[in-house]
């Protein structure tokens, strides 16, 4: 239980989250409506394959109606993966969604993500526990972790967990590659003719979670908006006192979806947008000269300030060290150990080059050895480089203070820039008004997923741009929503990651603008969230979800 309570947190405990009209009378007025058999994105035939008893499921809407059965549930849940505002709001759903089927209804807390559902450690929610964390940001209730489901091992143990606590249903709280391991465990336990049902809710500040059925995880409107908030507030900063550019980035693993949204909402002087670099296969060394063309720019203008935008992912995207970092994920799965017990980082490099080809050997040694180490770190339970730990706004301001002395032009004195990182700041904010709603609404519909016995599902609610009142909540078949990807040396069924599009609105805005953003100070200063107010402020939503980007 949270220590201490500020005011804000027991006002929050108080607010009522909205609900889709169709889910407003509980599971015992509410009916599934099942539409066309449905295919995956991409590479059908291979999907279908990896998936026999869960592919082709259709879509499901619910509508307000009499279910001809309501039983008590029992439903565990899990967190999985990255803190993301909201994941409270969601078992608050399931809890409050199950407790209307039956007041027998039972919601089981697995601990510490999906190893805790492994090894059945969880904590049963009641009234009094449930209470204190609604609406209320981070996930210690139950606690998260980044286990990847893929053993014979870990599924034969959960479904010895599901039948010791009689499950109907287990929730999977995620992002792509957390709801990717509930489809592969529902398609398990149905093969295994194991009764409980496995459902997704789609979770992540990176909003790279969506497609034309989730228009957004939750937890990145309020990650955005606070990121937003802090990044006016030194845009304020720097236009005030003049003196220094501020290199700020801001999180989110491969897609920019936070930095574009924050630029919108800031109008910062520069914001790199990675699909962009990596769709005009621009090399480190032209990204480079383009944010020293602006810093030029404006110091002939007479302003050595100024605002850079980063995003996290941003080196997974220039061509030569994606190649890079792709042939380190090949080469690390063999001499990890060896490049791990060596001390020194010239040695790990000389390890890990001898599975390098030349060219990406010679990235690899053009870099700064802070960085190299970097690059060669751990990955995550899912093979990702772990780019939070990558410090590219500190590179990217060494290599411009270098550039601009190769230039030695226009910028006379020393380039004062200073290094931000905005990615934990946001992850754990008291979800705004429209999370809270939303992830509320997300897992209520898990519960009455689980209700209607459907499995392989991910829990969907959308024409979210318009009040609650128009929302529409029911489930995806997540196998729809599936192509076939390279991990960790291996073609893996995933969910496809949504990136920027460079066609769609939100980009177009951004492109239209930014020579403007970049010459001016056009800032805005949004501040921070409001939770209670006139609606038009606090229930507002992100541009990126006002363009339908
Ligand atoms: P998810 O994809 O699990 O939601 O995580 C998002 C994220 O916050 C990324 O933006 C970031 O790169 C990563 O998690 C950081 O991971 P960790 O919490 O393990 O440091």
């Amino acid at each position: 239980m949270p220590h201490t309570r500020s005011t804000l947190c027991n006002a929050r405990i108080d607010y009522k989250p909205k609900l889709p009209l169709a889910l407003r009378n509980g599971l015992k007025g509410v009916v599934a409506e099942k539409g066309e058999a449905t295919e995956s994105i991409a590479d059908q035939d291979k999907i279908k394959a990896l998936f026999p008893n869960t592919y082709g499921a259709p879509v499901v809407k619910f509508k307000e109606g009499k279910p001809a059965d309501v039983r008590p549930l029992t439903v565990g849940v899990v967190l999985s993966g990255g803190q993301a505002p909201g994941g409270h709001n969601v078992i608050s759903g399931i809890y409050d969604g199950v407790k209307s089927a039956s007041p027998e209804s039972r919601v089981l807390g697995f601990l510490g993500g999906p190893g805790g559902l492994v090894d059945g450690k969880f904590t049963e929610i009641d009234d009094s526990l449930m209470n204190v964390y609604r609406n209320s940001g981070g996930f210690d209730l139950i606690g998260s972790g980044r286990t990847k489901l893929e053993e014979e091992d870990q599924f034969k143990k959960c479904i010895e967990v599901a039948a010791a606590n009689k499950l109907d249903a287990i929730v999977i709280i995620g992002g792509d590659d957390s709801n990717t391991n509930a489809a592969v465990l529902a398609e398990y336990f149905k093969a295994n003719n194991v009764s409980c049902s496995v459902v997704g809710c789609p979770k992540t500040i990176d909003g790279d979670l969506k497609n034309q059925y989730i228009e957004t995880p939750f937890g990145f409107d309020t990650a955005a908006k606070t990121y937003a908030a802090l990044i006016g507030n030194i845009a304020r900063d720097a236009n005030s006192a003049k003196k220094y550019w501020h290199f700020i980035k801001l999180m989110g693993r491969s897609a920019t979806h936070i930095g574009l949204e924050a630029a919108l909402q800031t109008h910062p002087n520069v914001c790199l947008i990675s699909e962009e670099v990596e769709a005009k296969q621009m090399t480190l060394a032209q990204v480079v000269g383009e944010i020293t063309d602006v810093v030029e720019m404006r110091a002939k203008d007479g302003k050595k300030f100024g605002i850079a935008l980063i995003p996290e992912g941003l080196v997974e995207f220039i061509p030569e060290i994606k190649a890079l970092i792709k042939e380190l994920n090949d080469a690390l799965v063999g001499c990890e150990k060896e490049v791990e017990a060596a001390a020194k980082i010239e040695d790990k490099v000389a390890i890990v080059t001898k599975h390098l080809t030349a060219p990406s050997a010679a990235v690899l040694a053009a870099l700064p050895p802070g960085i190299q180490a970097q690059l060669l770190l751990d990955r995550d339970p899912h093979g990702n480089v772990q780019v939070s730990l990558i410090e590219t706004e500190k590179l990217l301001i060494e290599l411009v203070a270098r550039e601009l002395e190769k230039r030695g032009g226009a910028y006379k004195g020393k380039f004062k820039a200073l290094n931000h990182f905005f990615g934990y700041e946001g992850r754990c904010a008291h979800p705004s008004n429209f999370d809270s709603d939303y992830a509320y609404s997300l897992g209520f519909s898990a519960a009455v997923l689980a209700q209607n016995k459907l499995t392989g599902y991910i829990s969907s609610v959308s024409k979210l741009k318009f009040s609650v009142d128009a929302w529409e909540a029911g489930g995806i078949p997540t196998s729809m929503l599936m192509n076939i990807e390279r991990r960790h040396g291996e073609d893996k069924p995933v969910i496809q990651k949504a990136l920027v599009d460079l066609n769609g609105p939100a980009f177009r805005l951004f492109a239209e603008n930014r020579d403007k953003w970049a010459k001016e100070e056009a800032y805005l200063y949004p501040g921070a969230i409001q939770y209670f107010g006139p609606t038009e402020i606090c229930d507002a939503i992100t541009e990126t979800l006002r363009l339908g980007a």
